[in-house]
Protein backbone atom coordinates (compact mmCIF):
# COMPACT_ATOMS: atom_id res chain seq x y z
CA UNK A 1 0.00 0.00 0.00
CA UNK A 2 3.08 2.56 0.71
CA UNK A 3 3.81 2.41 -3.13
CA UNK A 4 0.48 4.43 -3.45
CA UNK A 5 0.10 6.24 -0.42
CA UNK A 6 3.86 7.31 -0.09
CA UNK A 7 3.21 9.94 2.59
CA UNK A 8 2.69 8.48 6.71
CA UNK A 9 0.30 10.99 7.03
CA UNK A 10 -2.48 9.32 5.24
CA UNK A 11 -1.72 5.62 5.58
CA UNK A 12 -3.17 4.99 8.95
CA UNK A 13 -6.75 6.22 7.12
CA UNK A 14 -7.57 3.33 5.27
CA UNK A 15 -11.94 2.52 5.99
CA UNK A 16 -14.31 0.14 4.23
CA UNK A 17 -16.36 1.93 1.80
CA UNK A 18 -19.48 0.77 3.96
CA UNK A 19 -18.12 2.83 6.96
CA UNK A 20 -17.00 6.11 4.98
CA UNK A 21 -20.83 5.90 3.48
CA UNK A 22 -22.28 5.76 6.97
CA UNK A 23 -20.67 9.10 7.63
CA UNK A 24 -23.45 10.61 5.00
CA UNK A 25 -26.11 12.09 6.50
CA UNK A 26 -29.50 13.63 4.90
CA UNK A 27 -29.42 16.47 2.71
CA UNK A 28 -25.36 16.70 2.78
CA UNK A 29 -23.72 17.94 -0.58
CA UNK A 30 -21.38 15.85 -2.25
CA UNK A 31 -18.63 16.88 -4.65
CA UNK A 32 -17.69 13.73 -7.10
CA UNK A 33 -14.69 13.60 -9.18
CA UNK A 34 -15.77 12.14 -11.95
CA UNK A 35 -16.32 13.09 -15.96
CA UNK A 36 -17.40 11.09 -18.89
CA UNK A 37 -17.21 8.03 -17.13
CA UNK A 38 -13.57 8.30 -16.23
CA UNK A 39 -12.34 9.30 -13.21
CA UNK A 40 -15.01 8.43 -10.69
CA UNK A 41 -15.17 7.05 -7.21
CA UNK A 42 -17.21 3.13 -7.77
CA UNK A 43 -16.65 1.60 -4.44
CA UNK A 44 -18.46 4.17 -2.13
CA UNK A 45 -21.33 5.19 -4.05
CA UNK A 46 -22.47 1.65 -4.26
CA UNK A 47 -21.83 1.43 -0.60
CA UNK A 48 -24.11 4.84 -0.42
CA UNK A 49 -26.57 3.57 -2.83
CA UNK A 50 -26.67 0.02 -0.41
CA UNK A 51 -26.85 1.94 2.32
CA UNK A 52 -30.14 4.24 1.03
CA UNK A 53 -32.14 1.02 0.01
CA UNK A 54 -32.04 0.28 3.69
CA UNK A 55 -32.40 3.79 5.20
CA UNK A 56 -34.45 6.76 3.92
CA UNK A 57 -32.10 9.54 3.11
CA UNK A 58 -31.24 12.33 0.31
CA UNK A 59 -28.09 14.00 -1.31
CA UNK A 60 -26.99 16.57 -3.51
CA UNK A 61 -24.91 15.29 -5.73
CA UNK A 62 -22.39 17.65 -7.76
CA UNK A 63 -19.44 16.31 -9.79
CA UNK A 64 -17.68 17.40 -13.39
CA UNK A 65 -19.85 15.68 -15.91
CA UNK A 66 -21.59 12.80 -16.33
CA UNK A 67 -20.92 9.50 -14.20
CA UNK A 68 -21.58 5.90 -15.01
CA UNK A 69 -23.31 2.26 -13.70
CA UNK A 70 -21.66 2.30 -10.24
CA UNK A 71 -22.38 6.08 -9.07
CA UNK A 72 -24.85 8.09 -11.39
CA UNK A 73 -26.65 5.15 -11.84
CA UNK A 74 -27.05 2.90 -8.95
CA UNK A 75 -28.09 6.24 -6.82
CA UNK A 76 -31.00 7.47 -9.19
CA UNK A 77 -31.92 3.54 -9.03
CA UNK A 78 -31.68 3.85 -4.91
CA UNK A 79 -33.39 7.16 -5.07
CA UNK A 80 -30.84 8.83 -2.50
CA UNK A 81 -30.67 12.30 -4.73
CA UNK A 82 -32.20 14.91 -4.79
CA UNK A 83 -30.53 17.17 -6.77
CA UNK A 84 -27.93 16.46 -9.36
CA UNK A 85 -25.08 19.50 -10.73
CA UNK A 86 -24.18 19.83 -13.37
CA UNK A 87 -24.67 17.53 -16.82
CA UNK A 88 -25.55 13.42 -16.41
CA UNK A 89 -25.73 11.23 -19.28
CA UNK A 90 -27.38 8.03 -17.59
CA UNK A 91 -30.94 6.69 -19.08
CA UNK A 92 -31.90 5.77 -15.10
CA UNK A 93 -31.04 9.31 -14.16
CA UNK A 94 -32.69 11.40 -17.16
CA UNK A 95 -35.78 9.16 -16.55
CA UNK A 96 -35.84 9.84 -12.98
CA UNK A 97 -35.20 13.77 -13.72
CA UNK A 98 -37.86 13.53 -16.51
CA UNK A 99 -40.23 11.82 -14.67
CA UNK A 100 -39.87 14.54 -11.68
CA UNK A 101 -38.12 12.17 -9.13
CA UNK A 102 -35.39 14.14 -8.68
CA UNK A 103 -34.07 17.39 -9.49
CA UNK A 104 -31.02 18.71 -11.62
CA UNK A 105 -29.39 22.02 -12.47
CA UNK A 106 -27.98 21.73 -16.14
CA UNK A 107 -25.05 24.05 -15.63
CA UNK A 108 -22.10 25.43 -18.40
CA UNK A 109 -19.25 23.50 -17.16
CA UNK A 110 -17.10 26.30 -16.55
CA UNK A 111 -19.03 28.09 -14.20
CA UNK A 112 -19.40 25.51 -11.40
CA UNK A 113 -16.18 25.70 -9.51
CA UNK A 114 -17.07 29.74 -9.06
CA UNK A 115 -20.62 28.84 -8.18
CA UNK A 116 -18.63 26.30 -5.54
CA UNK A 117 -16.11 29.00 -4.83
CA UNK A 118 -18.98 31.75 -3.70
CA UNK A 119 -21.23 29.28 -2.02
CA UNK A 120 -24.34 29.14 -4.08
CA UNK A 121 -25.01 25.31 -3.86
CA UNK A 122 -23.82 25.31 -0.17
CA UNK A 123 -21.35 24.05 0.95
CA UNK A 124 -19.66 20.75 0.19
CA UNK A 125 -19.36 18.69 3.17
CA UNK A 126 -17.72 15.83 1.86
CA UNK A 127 -15.55 15.88 -1.74
CA UNK A 128 -14.90 12.29 -2.69
CA UNK A 129 -12.24 11.64 -4.83
CA UNK A 130 -10.95 8.96 -7.01
CA UNK A 131 -7.03 8.66 -6.87
CA UNK A 132 -4.15 6.88 -8.68
CA UNK A 133 -1.50 8.14 -5.65
CA UNK A 134 -1.02 9.99 -2.67
CA UNK A 135 2.09 11.69 -3.26
CA UNK A 136 4.91 12.18 -0.54
CA UNK A 137 3.80 15.84 -0.51
CA UNK A 138 0.41 14.58 0.04
CA UNK A 139 -0.90 15.87 -3.43
CA UNK A 140 -3.82 13.94 -4.68
CA UNK A 141 -2.80 12.35 -7.93
CA UNK A 142 -6.14 11.87 -9.70
CA UNK A 143 -7.08 8.94 -12.46
CA UNK A 144 -9.11 9.85 -15.73
CA UNK A 145 -10.14 13.18 -15.63
CA UNK A 146 -9.94 16.12 -13.09
CA UNK A 147 -13.11 17.81 -13.75
CA UNK A 148 -14.36 19.50 -10.44
CA UNK A 149 -12.18 17.77 -8.31
CA UNK A 150 -9.15 20.22 -7.03
CA UNK A 151 -12.43 23.11 -6.40
CA UNK A 152 -14.05 20.34 -4.23
CA UNK A 153 -11.19 19.26 -2.40
CA UNK A 154 -10.36 23.33 -1.51
CA UNK A 155 -14.07 23.96 -0.49
CA UNK A 156 -15.16 20.81 1.29
CA UNK A 157 -15.26 20.21 5.13
CA UNK A 158 -14.27 16.74 4.98
CA UNK A 159 -12.40 14.31 2.07
CA UNK A 160 -12.71 11.00 1.41
CA UNK A 161 -10.34 9.61 -1.31
CA UNK A 162 -11.15 6.46 -3.34
CA UNK A 163 -7.70 5.25 -3.89
CA UNK A 164 -7.88 2.97 -6.88
CA UNK A 165 -4.74 0.35 -6.95
CA UNK A 166 -5.57 -0.61 -10.77
CA UNK A 167 -5.22 2.29 -11.99
CA UNK A 168 -1.88 3.06 -14.51
CA UNK A 169 0.29 4.53 -12.62
CA UNK A 170 1.17 6.27 -15.62
CA UNK A 171 -1.53 8.67 -14.68
CA UNK A 172 0.69 10.38 -12.78
CA UNK A 173 2.38 13.41 -14.52
CA UNK A 174 -0.54 13.85 -16.64
CA UNK A 175 -2.30 16.59 -14.91
CA UNK A 176 -2.11 20.22 -14.64
CA UNK A 177 -3.72 21.61 -11.85
CA UNK A 178 -4.29 25.51 -10.82
CA UNK A 179 -6.98 26.43 -8.41
CA UNK A 180 -8.04 29.79 -9.71
CA UNK A 181 -8.64 33.26 -7.19
CA UNK A 182 -12.09 34.14 -5.65
CA UNK A 183 -13.43 36.56 -8.14
CA UNK A 184 -12.06 40.57 -7.42
CA UNK A 185 -8.80 39.32 -6.75
CA UNK A 186 -7.98 37.80 -9.40
CA UNK A 187 -5.28 38.15 -11.88
CA UNK A 188 -5.21 36.78 -15.78
CA UNK A 189 -4.29 32.54 -16.18
CA UNK A 190 -0.70 32.51 -17.57
CA UNK A 191 -1.24 30.27 -20.21
CA UNK A 192 -0.28 31.33 -23.85
CA UNK A 193 -0.74 28.25 -25.62
CA UNK A 194 -2.36 24.47 -25.36
CA UNK A 195 1.18 23.19 -24.00
CA UNK A 196 1.79 25.24 -20.91
CA UNK A 197 1.71 23.85 -17.95
CA UNK A 198 1.11 26.55 -14.78
CA UNK A 199 0.06 24.39 -11.75
CA UNK A 200 0.97 21.17 -10.13
CA UNK A 201 0.87 17.40 -10.92
CA UNK A 202 -2.03 16.36 -8.66
CA UNK A 203 -4.45 18.05 -5.75
CA UNK A 204 -3.09 19.55 -2.24
CA UNK A 205 -5.27 18.51 0.87
CA UNK A 206 -4.52 19.12 4.15
CA UNK A 207 -4.24 15.79 5.71
CA UNK A 208 -6.41 16.69 8.58
CA UNK A 209 -9.52 17.09 6.03
CA UNK A 210 -9.16 13.48 4.78
CA UNK A 211 -11.91 11.64 7.10
CA UNK A 212 -11.34 8.26 4.86
CA UNK A 213 -9.37 6.66 2.56
CA UNK A 214 -11.18 3.87 0.47
CA UNK A 215 -9.74 0.83 -1.63
CA UNK A 216 -11.09 0.32 -4.83
CA UNK A 217 -9.57 -2.36 -7.73
CA UNK A 218 -12.58 -1.37 -10.54
CA UNK A 219 -11.11 -0.43 -13.74
CA UNK A 220 -12.10 2.27 -15.26
CA UNK A 221 -15.66 2.36 -17.32
CA UNK A 222 -15.37 2.49 -20.66
CA UNK A 223 -17.49 4.32 -23.41
CA UNK A 224 -19.54 2.56 -26.45
CA UNK A 225 -16.78 2.55 -29.39
CA UNK A 226 -18.11 5.09 -32.12
CA UNK A 227 -16.94 3.73 -35.86
CA UNK A 228 -17.88 6.02 -38.35
CA UNK A 229 -20.52 5.07 -40.80
CA UNK A 230 -21.54 6.80 -44.38
CA UNK A 231 -23.55 9.69 -42.88
CA UNK A 232 -21.67 10.51 -39.86
CA UNK A 233 -18.32 10.71 -42.77
CA UNK A 234 -20.74 13.00 -45.00
CA UNK A 235 -20.55 15.43 -42.05
CA UNK A 236 -17.24 15.15 -41.51
CA UNK A 237 -16.55 15.82 -45.01
CA UNK A 238 -18.71 18.83 -45.13
CA UNK A 239 -16.98 20.28 -41.97
CA UNK A 240 -13.49 19.83 -43.43
CA UNK A 241 -14.63 21.43 -46.49
CA UNK A 242 -15.20 24.54 -44.33
CA UNK A 243 -11.85 24.20 -42.92
CA UNK A 244 -10.13 24.33 -46.21
CA UNK A 245 -12.22 26.90 -47.57
CA UNK A 246 -10.71 28.64 -44.70
CA UNK A 247 -7.56 28.12 -45.29
CA UNK A 248 -7.83 29.06 -48.91
CA UNK A 249 -9.74 32.67 -47.50
CA UNK A 250 -6.45 32.98 -45.68
CA UNK A 251 -7.94 33.15 -42.31
CA UNK A 252 -7.26 29.50 -41.12
CA UNK A 253 -3.30 28.01 -41.62
CA UNK A 254 -2.86 24.25 -42.37
CA UNK A 255 -2.73 23.77 -38.46
CA UNK A 256 -5.72 25.36 -38.47
CA UNK A 257 -6.77 26.76 -34.63
CA UNK A 258 -6.98 24.55 -31.73
CA UNK A 259 -10.29 22.33 -31.79
CA UNK A 260 -12.38 21.59 -29.11
CA UNK A 261 -14.68 18.38 -30.06
CA UNK A 262 -18.00 17.50 -28.70
CA UNK A 263 -18.48 13.78 -27.26
CA UNK A 264 -20.35 10.75 -29.63
CA UNK A 265 -20.42 9.50 -33.31
CA UNK A 266 -20.12 12.72 -35.29
CA UNK A 267 -17.27 14.07 -33.46
CA UNK A 268 -15.22 10.99 -33.55
CA UNK A 269 -15.64 10.88 -37.06
CA UNK A 270 -14.40 14.16 -37.63
CA UNK A 271 -11.57 13.37 -35.86
CA UNK A 272 -11.18 9.97 -38.12
CA UNK A 273 -11.82 12.19 -41.30
CA UNK A 274 -8.84 14.16 -40.02
CA UNK A 275 -6.15 11.25 -40.67
CA UNK A 276 -6.41 11.37 -44.66
CA UNK A 277 -6.79 15.33 -44.54
CA UNK A 278 -4.07 18.18 -45.55
CA UNK A 279 -4.11 19.80 -41.88
CA UNK A 280 -1.10 19.07 -39.81
CA UNK A 281 0.27 19.58 -36.00
CA UNK A 282 -3.20 20.33 -34.69
CA UNK A 283 -3.30 21.32 -31.44
CA UNK A 284 -6.77 19.91 -29.32
CA UNK A 285 -8.12 22.44 -26.56
CA UNK A 286 -11.00 20.77 -25.40
CA UNK A 287 -13.18 19.23 -22.66
CA UNK A 288 -13.18 15.23 -23.48
CA UNK A 289 -10.34 13.00 -25.59
CA UNK A 290 -12.00 10.08 -27.19
CA UNK A 291 -10.09 6.87 -28.55
CA UNK A 292 -9.51 8.75 -32.16
CA UNK A 293 -6.99 11.09 -30.27
CA UNK A 294 -4.56 8.76 -30.12
CA UNK A 295 -4.61 7.81 -33.13
CA UNK A 296 -4.38 11.38 -34.95
CA UNK A 297 -1.42 11.85 -32.38
CA UNK A 298 0.87 8.69 -34.29
CA UNK A 299 -0.35 9.91 -37.64
CA UNK A 300 1.55 13.09 -36.73
CA UNK A 301 -2.34 15.37 -37.23
CA UNK A 302 -2.48 16.39 -33.59
CA UNK A 303 0.54 17.40 -32.04
CA UNK A 304 -0.54 18.41 -28.72
CA UNK A 305 -4.00 17.81 -26.53
CA UNK A 306 -5.08 19.64 -23.56
CA UNK A 307 -8.22 18.16 -21.84
CA UNK A 308 -10.04 17.61 -18.90
CA UNK A 309 -10.89 13.71 -19.23
CA UNK A 310 -10.85 11.07 -21.28
CA UNK A 311 -13.90 8.66 -23.02
CA UNK A 312 -12.83 5.67 -24.29
CA UNK A 313 -14.02 2.60 -25.76
CA UNK A 314 -13.34 -0.93 -24.34
CA UNK A 315 -10.20 -1.47 -26.32
CA UNK A 316 -8.64 1.93 -25.15
CA UNK A 317 -9.24 1.47 -21.48
CA UNK A 318 -7.34 -1.72 -21.61
CA UNK A 319 -4.35 -0.50 -23.58
CA UNK A 320 -4.31 3.08 -21.57
CA UNK A 321 -1.10 2.22 -19.25
CA UNK A 322 0.73 1.42 -22.63
CA UNK A 323 -0.96 4.68 -23.80
CA UNK A 324 -0.57 7.20 -21.35
CA UNK A 325 3.71 6.13 -21.03
CA UNK A 326 3.64 6.48 -25.10
CA UNK A 327 1.90 10.07 -24.98
CA UNK A 328 2.97 11.40 -21.64
CA UNK A 329 4.43 14.53 -23.11
CA UNK A 330 1.60 15.05 -25.91
CA UNK A 331 -1.73 15.39 -23.62
CA UNK A 332 -2.59 17.15 -20.15
CA UNK A 333 -5.61 17.22 -17.94
CA UNK A 334 -6.45 20.64 -16.52
CA UNK A 335 -9.51 21.22 -14.29
CA UNK A 336 -12.73 22.34 -15.69
CA UNK A 337 -12.52 25.26 -15.15
CA UNK A 338 -10.13 25.78 -17.35
CA UNK A 339 -9.93 23.58 -20.15
CA UNK A 340 -13.63 25.58 -20.00
CA UNK A 341 -12.39 28.78 -19.53
CA UNK A 342 -13.96 31.98 -21.25
CA UNK A 343 -10.82 33.67 -21.13
CA UNK A 344 -8.94 31.18 -22.45
CA UNK A 345 -10.84 29.90 -25.33
CA UNK A 346 -10.66 33.21 -26.65
CA UNK A 347 -7.14 34.04 -26.39
CA UNK A 348 -6.18 30.49 -28.22
CA UNK A 349 -8.76 31.14 -30.47
CA UNK A 350 -10.76 27.71 -30.70
CA UNK A 351 -12.60 26.19 -33.13
CA UNK A 352 -15.60 24.57 -31.80
CA UNK A 353 -17.76 21.61 -32.71
CA UNK A 354 -20.42 20.04 -30.93
CA UNK A 355 -23.57 18.24 -31.54
CA UNK A 356 -27.07 20.09 -31.36
CA UNK A 357 -30.72 18.09 -30.76
CA UNK A 358 -32.12 20.56 -33.17
CA UNK A 359 -31.83 23.94 -35.00
CA UNK A 360 -33.96 26.41 -36.34
CA UNK A 361 -33.54 28.23 -39.30
CA UNK A 362 -32.02 31.34 -37.88
CA UNK A 363 -29.80 29.56 -36.25
CA UNK A 364 -30.61 29.32 -32.61
CA UNK A 365 -29.72 25.70 -31.47
CA UNK A 366 -31.21 23.70 -28.58
CA UNK A 367 -28.63 21.13 -27.28
CA UNK A 368 -30.41 19.62 -24.79
CA UNK A 369 -34.62 19.60 -24.75
CA UNK A 370 -36.45 17.01 -26.37
CA UNK A 371 -39.31 18.65 -28.00
CA UNK A 372 -38.77 21.95 -25.19
CA UNK A 373 -39.27 19.60 -21.85
CA UNK A 374 -37.66 16.01 -21.86
CA UNK A 375 -33.96 16.79 -21.08
CA UNK A 376 -31.39 14.39 -22.81
CA UNK A 377 -28.00 15.31 -21.30
CA UNK A 378 -27.32 18.84 -20.27
CA UNK A 379 -25.39 21.82 -21.83
CA UNK A 380 -22.11 20.56 -21.02
CA UNK A 381 -19.33 22.67 -21.80
CA UNK A 382 -20.73 23.54 -25.53
CA UNK A 383 -21.75 26.47 -24.14
CA UNK A 384 -18.63 27.68 -23.16
CA UNK A 385 -16.75 27.31 -26.28
CA UNK A 386 -19.94 28.27 -28.66
CA UNK A 387 -19.99 31.64 -27.21
CA UNK A 388 -16.09 31.91 -26.78
CA UNK A 389 -15.00 30.51 -29.79
CA UNK A 390 -13.53 31.79 -32.52
CA UNK A 391 -15.33 29.41 -34.71
CA UNK A 392 -18.58 27.67 -33.31
CA UNK A 393 -19.70 25.52 -35.97
CA UNK A 394 -23.27 22.53 -34.39
CA UNK A 395 -22.47 19.28 -36.36
CA UNK A 396 -25.48 17.04 -36.70
CA UNK A 397 -27.64 14.80 -38.99
CA UNK A 398 -30.42 16.73 -40.73
CA UNK A 399 -33.19 14.21 -39.79
CA UNK A 400 -33.77 11.89 -36.42
CA UNK A 401 -35.47 8.87 -35.11
CA UNK A 402 -35.76 7.33 -38.67
CA UNK A 403 -36.92 10.92 -40.18
CA UNK A 404 -39.59 11.44 -37.77
CA UNK A 405 -37.88 14.37 -36.74
CA UNK A 406 -36.08 17.14 -38.98
CA UNK A 407 -33.37 18.19 -37.00
CA UNK A 408 -33.86 21.77 -38.97
CA UNK A 409 -36.91 23.90 -37.41
CA UNK A 410 -38.46 26.99 -37.52
CA UNK A 411 -37.97 27.46 -34.24
CA UNK A 412 -36.21 25.52 -31.66
CA UNK A 413 -38.08 24.26 -28.88
CA UNK A 414 -35.12 25.18 -26.39
CA UNK A 415 -32.38 27.80 -26.15
CA UNK A 416 -28.90 26.87 -25.14
CA UNK A 417 -27.17 28.96 -27.92
CA UNK A 418 -28.75 31.66 -29.41
CA UNK A 419 -28.14 32.71 -32.82
CA UNK A 420 -25.54 35.25 -31.97
CA UNK A 421 -23.01 32.16 -30.95
CA UNK A 422 -23.44 30.19 -33.62
CA UNK A 423 -20.92 30.32 -36.96
CA UNK A 424 -21.67 27.52 -38.74
CA UNK A 425 -24.00 24.82 -38.91
CA UNK A 426 -23.08 21.32 -40.98
CA UNK A 427 -25.03 18.38 -41.66
CA UNK A 428 -24.46 15.43 -44.04
CA UNK A 429 -26.16 17.74 -46.70
CA UNK A 430 -23.84 20.57 -46.59
CA UNK A 431 -22.36 23.25 -44.17
CA UNK A 432 -24.45 26.61 -43.62
CA UNK A 433 -21.60 29.68 -43.01
CA UNK A 434 -23.67 31.85 -41.15
CA UNK A 435 -21.35 34.83 -40.08
CA UNK A 436 -21.86 37.96 -41.76
CA UNK A 437 -25.42 37.20 -42.71
CA UNK A 438 -28.54 38.36 -41.23
CA UNK A 439 -31.59 36.27 -39.98
CA UNK A 440 -33.43 36.34 -43.19
CA UNK A 441 -30.34 35.29 -44.97
CA UNK A 442 -29.39 33.08 -42.39
CA UNK A 443 -32.57 31.13 -42.93
CA UNK A 444 -32.14 31.14 -46.50
CA UNK A 445 -28.90 29.30 -46.05
CA UNK A 446 -29.59 27.08 -43.32
CA UNK A 447 -32.20 25.76 -45.59
CA UNK A 448 -30.87 24.91 -48.68
CA UNK A 449 -27.71 23.96 -47.81
CA UNK A 450 -28.41 21.78 -44.23
CA UNK A 451 -32.32 20.61 -44.35
CA UNK A 452 -33.03 17.51 -45.44
CA UNK A 453 -34.89 17.06 -48.90
CA UNK A 454 -37.77 15.90 -47.25
CA UNK A 455 -38.04 18.95 -45.25
CA UNK A 456 -36.90 21.87 -47.56
CA UNK A 457 -40.00 22.88 -48.99
CA UNK A 458 -41.75 22.31 -45.96
CA UNK A 459 -39.01 24.97 -44.21
CA UNK A 460 -39.30 27.72 -47.35
CA UNK A 461 -43.10 27.41 -47.10
CA UNK A 462 -42.99 28.24 -43.19
CA UNK A 463 -40.33 31.61 -44.02
CA UNK A 464 -41.99 32.95 -47.18
CA UNK A 465 -45.26 32.78 -45.11
CA UNK A 466 -44.21 34.55 -41.74
CA UNK A 467 -42.09 36.85 -44.63
CA UNK A 468 -45.20 37.59 -46.14
CA UNK A 469 -47.98 37.66 -43.24
CA UNK A 470 -45.66 38.70 -40.11
CA UNK A 471 -42.69 40.13 -41.42
CA UNK A 472 -40.15 42.59 -39.13
CA UNK A 473 -36.47 41.64 -38.77
CA UNK A 474 -36.82 38.06 -37.65
CA UNK A 475 -39.93 36.95 -39.34
CA UNK A 476 -42.09 34.45 -37.07
CA UNK A 477 -45.42 32.75 -37.59
CA UNK A 478 -46.14 32.56 -33.20
CA UNK A 479 -49.15 30.22 -33.82
CA UNK A 480 -47.22 27.93 -36.65
CA UNK A 481 -43.80 28.28 -35.19
CA UNK A 482 -43.66 25.05 -32.70
CA UNK A 483 -46.27 23.59 -35.36
CA UNK A 484 -43.94 20.74 -36.42
CA UNK A 485 -43.21 19.78 -33.19
CA UNK A 486 -47.04 19.42 -32.13
CA UNK A 487 -47.39 17.44 -35.58
CA UNK A 488 -45.07 15.46 -34.03
CA UNK A 489 -46.42 15.09 -30.66
CA UNK A 490 -50.09 14.40 -32.18
CA UNK A 491 -49.34 12.20 -35.81
CA UNK A 492 -45.84 10.90 -35.26
CA UNK A 493 -44.07 12.80 -37.61
CA UNK A 494 -42.83 16.40 -38.43
CA UNK A 495 -43.85 16.29 -41.82
CA UNK A 496 -47.62 18.48 -41.96
CA UNK A 497 -50.24 16.82 -43.36
CA UNK A 498 -48.84 13.15 -42.72
CA UNK A 499 -49.92 10.73 -39.51
CA UNK A 500 -47.35 7.74 -38.54
CA UNK A 501 -49.57 4.60 -37.84
CA UNK A 502 -47.68 2.19 -36.12
O1 LIG B 1 -31.71 8.83 -29.49
O2 LIG B 1 -30.40 6.91 -28.81
O3 LIG B 1 -32.89 6.92 -28.58
O4 LIG B 1 -31.84 6.81 -30.85
O5 LIG B 1 -30.80 11.76 -29.39
O6 LIG B 1 -28.41 11.22 -30.76
O7 LIG B 1 -27.63 11.13 -33.09
O8 LIG B 1 -26.87 9.35 -31.44
O9 LIG B 1 -26.04 11.74 -31.38
O10 LIG B 1 -24.83 10.68 -29.41
O11 LIG B 1 -23.97 12.72 -30.60
O12 LIG B 1 -25.99 12.86 -29.11
C1 LIG B 1 -27.25 16.32 -28.60
C2 LIG B 1 -27.77 14.28 -27.30
C3 LIG B 1 -26.51 14.11 -29.46
C4 LIG B 1 -25.39 15.08 -27.44
C5 LIG B 1 -26.75 14.96 -28.20
C6 LIG B 1 -31.86 11.56 -30.33
C7 LIG B 1 -31.35 10.46 -31.22
C8 LIG B 1 -30.72 9.54 -30.21
C9 LIG B 1 -28.62 10.74 -29.46
P1 LIG B 1 -31.71 7.23 -29.42
P2 LIG B 1 -27.24 10.76 -31.73
P3 LIG B 1 -25.11 11.94 -30.11
C10 LIG B 1 -19.16 17.86 -24.94
C11 LIG B 1 -20.15 18.94 -25.33
C12 LIG B 1 -25.05 18.39 -25.52
C13 LIG B 1 -23.80 18.55 -24.70
C14 LIG B 1 -22.59 18.89 -25.50
C15 LIG B 1 -25.43 16.05 -26.27
C16 LIG B 1 -30.09 10.52 -29.22
O13 LIG B 1 -24.39 15.48 -28.32
O14 LIG B 1 -25.89 15.71 -25.18
O15 LIG B 1 -22.62 19.28 -26.65
N1 LIG B 1 -24.98 17.32 -26.49
N2 LIG B 1 -21.46 18.73 -24.82
O16 LIG B 1 -32.40 9.86 -31.93
C17 LIG B 1 -35.49 14.00 -30.63
C18 LIG B 1 -34.27 15.44 -32.00
C19 LIG B 1 -33.15 14.58 -31.84
C20 LIG B 1 -33.31 13.45 -31.04
C21 LIG B 1 -31.26 13.51 -31.80
N3 LIG B 1 -34.18 16.54 -32.74
N4 LIG B 1 -35.40 15.12 -31.37
N5 LIG B 1 -34.48 13.16 -30.43
N6 LIG B 1 -32.13 12.81 -31.04
N7 LIG B 1 -31.87 14.59 -32.30
C22 LIG B 1 -19.53 16.87 -23.85
C23 LIG B 1 -19.58 17.43 -22.46
O17 LIG B 1 -19.75 18.56 -22.26
C24 LIG B 1 -19.40 16.51 -21.30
Amino acid sequence: LSQFIRNKAFLDKVVSAEEAASWIKDGMNLGMSGFTLFGEPKEFPLALSERGKKEDFKVNLYTGASLGPTADQSMAEAGIINLRVPYQGNPVMRGKINNGEMFYIDQHLSHVAEEVRKGTLGKIDYAIIEAAAITEDGLIIPTGSVGNSPIFVQEAENVIIELNTTAPKEYEGLHDIVVLEEQGKRREIPMYSVGERIGEVGIKVDPAKVKGIVLSEQPDIPSPLFEPNEETQQIANNLLDFFAGEVEAGRLSESLAPLQSGVGSVANAVLNGMKDSQFKDIEVYSEVLQDGIFDLIDAGVVKFASATAFSLSKKRVESLGEDLAKYKDKIVFRPQEISNHPELIRRLGVISFNTPIEVDIYGNVNSTHVSGTRVMNGIGGSGDFARNARITTFVTSSLAKGGAISTIVPFVSHVDHTEHDVDVIVTEQGYADIRGLAPIQRAEKIIENCAHPQYKQQLRDYLEEAKAKVGGHTPHMLDKAFSWHTNLKENGTMLLGEKVTK
